[in-house]
């Protein structure tokens, strides 16, 4: 039971991300739900996670699934009402569980009452919410692109101006620099720390301070000036975990958003490691170097240290599944899925587990009509315009489509996988009668087992949150191994990120160190097998 009285309770726990539309659907029209998340709470209770962070479930024309959100303040019909959310809070919070809601404050739909009156005419008390700049038709005000594709200016004929959008031209940026859209902001998330939430996500927080006229978005001049004030008239001091998601934050600037004194949010979520394998675009992805990867995570391990607090995740909603992505899919997918969970969960941060990481999920093989995101459908096109065939097309987007986390999650092997007695809004990844829930739970040796071990582990052994960071074997190709200690203590994480076996020899100090967790006992000297992962702990000589 998670005690969300005691002081940066965030420190020592375990969040699980929900993407609400495919978690659990409860009356049949195909997409999940509020009261489907209730029905599953026991199954998070028994994984032993400590929060849940819900992808947005506001009023939303779901352009962006929901990222472009039309009322803050209301559940969006398809997943329910607020009496269904108060039951969630409730219910959850009964199983020592907290919610976190996912703040999308950088813009708004389009449909958003203010966008609408927005829309109107120039001097609409709600024009200034956006941002605009007068143009001609044809005449861009810059040469700014959206992320999804297309320029990050739209033309309104009736007011002769361009609006700014970072993303679809149905998601416009709010102008944080009216203080009116601040306060209005502010109010709504005290009204939703009201109703008892554990805290907030915060969806690409760090371009709130952008000056389209410099073309920044990201750590624009007045983003550290905002996130402050945010803090100051919200959660700041109501001990709620904030994550603040940043694409664009380096260590210097995450020691800032995730600061000690609690001046901005209680961590930050960023991307470094997940782009190192990213070539010329997203859609072009390059192999990853293991030396890379290690030598990135050394940096943030030791450069947050008592400086700042950081997440650990190899999934969310935005990225393709890890096991398919630095794992072994195929004949290794249980013993990767376990080395790839051991390598994050020894870290020091919080750790995150995205819906159906923990039964080791997969990629899906999607055709075209498969593909539900945006980013997906405008990248085909893009690609085709390029020249590439069908098959090529379809073969960059599935290695690293959004649509692959996306999937509904896998409950059994019954039809629809137990996600729905209807037809489901989105294809299931088809390995479901193999890969789901109920034979994972009922499996001792599952990847879902060694989750649930590791969550234990980090409540049991402070040692998790509170140990220093040392790397071995920078330049090892196959081996990723280090050391945590804190004061006496020290615990050794080693594990083969490879399909073959690996040479280790493992450090004198922890001859006679005690196993916490082997993947696959018993240990052999001076080699791991193929994927396999030990964690050592001794408490002092
Ligand atoms: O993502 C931020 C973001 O920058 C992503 O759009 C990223 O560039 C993209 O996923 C790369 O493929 C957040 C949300 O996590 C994402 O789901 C939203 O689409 C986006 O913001 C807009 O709200
Ligand atoms: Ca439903």
């Amino acid at each position: 039971m998670t005690n969300f009285q005691e002081k940066d309770w965030w420190k020592r726990a375990v969040i699980y991300q929900i993407y609400p539309k495919s978690f659990q659907d409860s009356n049949g029209d195909g997409i999940g739900d509020l009261p489907g998340i209730v029905r599953r709470l026991d199954y998070l209770a028994e994984l032993g996670v400590d929060a849940l962070w819900l992808s947005p479930v506001f009023a939303s024309p779901q352009v962006d699934n929901g990222y472009d959100i039309s009322d803050y303040e209301a559940i969006d019909p398809m997943f329910g009402n607020m009496e269904d959310m108060r039951t969630l809070i409730r219910e959850a919070k009964a199983r020592g569980i907290g919610i976190i809601l996912d703040l999308v404050l950088n813009h708004t739909s389009d449909q958003h009452r203010w966008f609408l009156e927005a829309r109107r005419s120039k001097d609409n008390p709600c024009h200034d919410y956006y941002i605009w700049r007068d143009g001609e038709p044809g005449q861009l005000p810059n040469k700014m692109r959206a992320t999804f594709g297309g320029p990050a200016w739209t033309y309104v004929p009736e007011l002769g101006q361009y609006y700014f959008h970072q993303f679809a031209p149905q998601q416009p940026d709010l102008n944080w620099a009216n203080p009116a859209v601040r306060q209005e902001l502010y109010a709504m998330i005290r009204r939703w720390m009201a109703e008892g939430v554990a805290g907030f996500r915060l969806d690409v927080i760090d371009q709130i301070g952008k000056d389209p006229d410099l073309e920044v978005t990201a750590n624009g001049p007045r983003l550290l000036e905002f996130l402050r004030e945010l803090n100051r008239e919200t959660f700041g001091g109501a001990n709620l975990v904030t994550v603040g998601e940043a694409w664009g934050a380096n260590i210097p600037r995450a020691r800032v958003y995730s600061a000690p004194d609690g001046s901005i949010f209680s961590m930050v979520f960023q991307f470094e490691q997940m782009v190192l394998d990213q070539g010329a675009s997203k859609w072009e992805p390059k192999p990853m170097a293991l030396p890379a990867l290690k030598a990135s995570i050394a940096r943030w391990q030791q450069g947050l240290h008592g400086q700042g607090w950081n997440s650990l995740f190899w999934n969310n909603h935005d990225l393709p599944r890890i096991v398919s992505r630095w794992g072994d899919d195929g004949a290794y997918r249980v013993e990767s899925a376990k080395a790839l969970a051991v390598t994050l969960h020894g870290l020091q941060g919080t750790p995150y587990i995205y819906q159906g990481e923990e039964l080791g999920l997969t990629n899906t093989a999607f055709r075209y009509d498969d593909l539900r995101d945006v980013e997906s459908r405008n990248a085909y096109e893009e690609l085709r315009g390029k020249g590439l065939s069908d098959e090529k097309a379809m073969a960059a987007i599935n290695r690293v489509a959004r649509d692959n986390a996306r999937t509904p999650m896998p409950w059994d092997d019954s039809e629809n996988a137990g996600f729905t007695s209807g037809t489901p809004w989105m294809m299931l990844n088809p390995a479901y009668p193999r890969i789901n829930a109920a034979a994972a739970v009922a499996d001792p040796d599952s990847v879902f087992a060694t989750y649930k071990r590791l969550i234990a582990l980090r409540k049991q052994y402070p040692i998790f949150t509170e140990g220093d960071f040392t790397l071995l074997s920078p330049d090892d190709e196959q081996v990723f191994a280090y050391i945590r200690r804190r004061g006496e203590e020290a615990m050794l994480v080693a594990v083969n990120w490879s399909g073959k076996p690996a040479a280790f020899e493992t450090p004198a100090e922890f001859a006679a160190a005690r196993p916490l967790l082997e993947t696959q006992a018993p240990a052999e000297a001076g080699r791991l097998r193929p994927w396999e992962a030990r964690i050592l702990y001794a408490a002092g000589q």
